[in-house]
């Protein structure tokens, strides 16, 4: 059976392998993307839900989208797909460090078993209050009658995600994890949203292989040394298999 890892991309087991993930990845636990068809940016605008200045001028709209989207994180029929899980495995059975840089807010990573995890976008399952900084574990609706448990202000807390304009997560751990990268790999995202989509041409510049795994060719598709088009809960499995095989 031919390999899905081509022999320029068999790294290094002295430097990290970064896996970069995107909404597509969790698409088939039942969680929606955001620029697909039905994606969630179809149904609203994101300047209406995902800036602070919209969360400012309507409060009760942002919290209520980001309320309805925790309670389907929380359904019990949302789950990790193969996909999560054969990330898990690659950073349990890999000899090196595998590092996995998430855009989603979801918790599907950690509840496959990843471990070297950034969510660089936030989490959906914390909240962060803005009068004393605190971020707290919340799995309730939000909403301005809520007091923050550390300080006991009420009208304080917001959703603990990263909206545009806002500066992402753990940047400078992710850009020395990508310095560092012998494999980038790059899952479920369509590269439409910065830094993120610019880790590609970082990790070319320096000579890095790096791998697409998605749908449909990103933004970006023609940067990556190798891309595999496909379902994630397919071509993620495999793609972990061959790399582990060798
Ligand atoms: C499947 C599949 C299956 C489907 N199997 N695949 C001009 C130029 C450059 C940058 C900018 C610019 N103007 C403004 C900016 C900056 C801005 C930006 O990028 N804007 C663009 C729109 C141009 N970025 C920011 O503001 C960021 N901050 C920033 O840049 O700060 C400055 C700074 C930088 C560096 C260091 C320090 C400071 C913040 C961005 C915040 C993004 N926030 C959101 C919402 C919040 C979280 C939430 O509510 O969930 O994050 S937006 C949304 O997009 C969400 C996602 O994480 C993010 C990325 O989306 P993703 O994951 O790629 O999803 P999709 O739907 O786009 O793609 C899914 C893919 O999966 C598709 O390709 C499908 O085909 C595929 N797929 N099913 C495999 N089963």
């Amino acid at each position: 059976m031919r390999s899905s890892v081509p022999e320029r991309l068999e790294p290094d087991a002295g430097r990290p392998v970064v896996v970069l993930t995107g909404a597509g990845i969790s698409k088939e636990s039942g969680l929606d993307t955001f620029r697909d068809l039905d994606g969630i940016w179809a149904k609203v605008r994101l300047e209406d839900v995902a800036t602070y200045e919209a969360f400012v001028k309507d409060p009760r709209r942002v919290h209520a989208f980001y309320n309805e989207r925790r309670r389907g994180l929380l359904n019990q029929n949302v789950q990790p797909n193969a996909a999560h899980i054969a990330l898990a495995r690659l950073e349990r059975d890999w000899p090196g460090e595998v590092l996995v840089v998430t855009q989603n807010i979801d918790d599907l990573h950690e509840r496959a078993g990843t471990t070297n995890l950034i969510h660089m976008h936030g989490e959906l399952l914390k909240a962060e209050c803005e009068h004393c900084r605190a971020v707290h574990v919340w799995h309730e609706d939000l909403g301005r009658d809520v007091r923050c448990p550390g300080c006991g202000r009420a009208a304080g807390l917001r959703p603990h995600v990263v909206w545009f304009g806002e500066t992402p997560l753990e940047m400078e751990r992710i850009g020395r994890a990508l310095d560092r990268a012998g494999l980038f790999v790059s899952i479920g995202t369509s590269g439409n949203v910065y830094p993120a989509a610019g880790f590609v041409a970082e990790t070319r510049a320096r000579g890095t292989p790096s791998v697409e795994l998605n749908l449909e060719p990103s933004e970006g598709a023609s940067l990556f040394t190798r891309a595999v088009h496909g379902l994630a809960s397919r071509v993620v499995p495999d793609f972990v298999r061959d790399l582990l095989a060798g």
